[in-house]
């Protein structure tokens, strides 16, 4: 059994917490489908819950940390240097059709790094977590990244930028690149999902463009701790503000890297 640490206990309990409410309001959505309105507000609202509850149990447990949230007002912590960074829905779209691909990501930044990451999907109850230097766990068992080293054999992720980002149009041709060499292709709607699932071995690579640090901070931590090459989709560094993140094991990250280059060559 891995060792979690006081600070994942509480991150832990503050996502199990809070997701008993999530799962009842994911059980409500299949009535709301068939009303014509459809369940937008609804989950608006379960969205912004999400968010007070975890960060009640955060605040209550570490009251000077402060929070980047999607859904609620930034604050500055009493200790400067730490944050959570927190999606309380990533995956909306899914949870707002009834469909089960829906996580709960708490990322804790300390002076501008991430040390500590969880992903839970509360309706399969996978806790996907890591601690910076401690690897990467699927509930009580150690992940590896996938030991494929071939395209040919490769499930790739992917999401679809949204119509008013100006990566959109990009993205046709880099799915044509990629599409020809792999195995398959997935787009799961979660972002953070989709790098946890790296972490697993599930997907064997995952490209995105135009995301905001909620939806990946949590997810780079847990692959690199699985031992994935996690940078952006240009190759350079640090992917966590710029939104764009490409996670692979080292042979099918180069090679995914390579084309992606070339598909997006003038
Ligand atoms: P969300 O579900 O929290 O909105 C899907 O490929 C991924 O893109 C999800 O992680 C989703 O997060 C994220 N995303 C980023 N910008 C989005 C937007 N404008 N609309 C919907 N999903 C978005
Ligand atoms: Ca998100």
């Amino acid at each position: 059994m891995p060792r979690t640490s006081p600070l994942m206990n509480v991150m832990q309990q503050a996502a199990r917490k809070a997701s008993r409410r999530l799962v009842r309001d994911f059980g409500e959505i299949e009535n709301l489908q068939v009303s014509r309105k459809g369940p937008g507000d609804f989950v608006t609202a379960a969205d912004v819950r999400t968010d007070q509850k975890l960060r009640e149990s955060l605040e209550q447990a570490r009251p000077a940390i402060g929070f980047l949230t999607e859904e609620g007002e930034d604050v500055v912590g009493e200790d400067h240097t730490r944050r959570w960074i927190i999606d309380p829905i990533d995956g909306t779209a899914n949870f707002m059709h009834g469909i089960p691909m829906f996580a709960i990501s708490i990322a804790l930044e300390e002076a501008g790094e991430v040390t500590a990451a969880l992903v839970y999907a509360p309706i399969s109850d996978e806790m996907f977590w890591a601690e910076k230097g401690q690897g990467a766990y699927l509930n009580d068992r150690r992940l590896r990244v996938a030991a494929r080293r071939h395209m040919g054999d490769a499930m790739i992720g992917t999401g679809i930028p949204y119509l008013e980002n100006p990566k959109n149009s990009e993205f046709l041709t880099e799915l044509s690149a990629i599409l020809t060499e792999c195995a398959g292709i997935r787009r799961m709607g979660s972002a953070a999902l989709d790098l946890a699932y790296v972490a697993a071995g599930r997907l064997d690579g995952f490209w995105h463009t135009g995301l905001s640090p909620w939806d990946i901070a949590a997810g780079i931590l847990l692959a690199r701790e699985a031992g994935a090459m996690v940078s952006r989709t240009d190759g350079g560094g640090d992917p966590l503000y710029k939104g764009d993140v490409l996670a692979a094991n080292e042979a099918i990250h180069s090679r995914m890297l390579r084309l992606l280059r070339q598909a997006r060559k003038p």
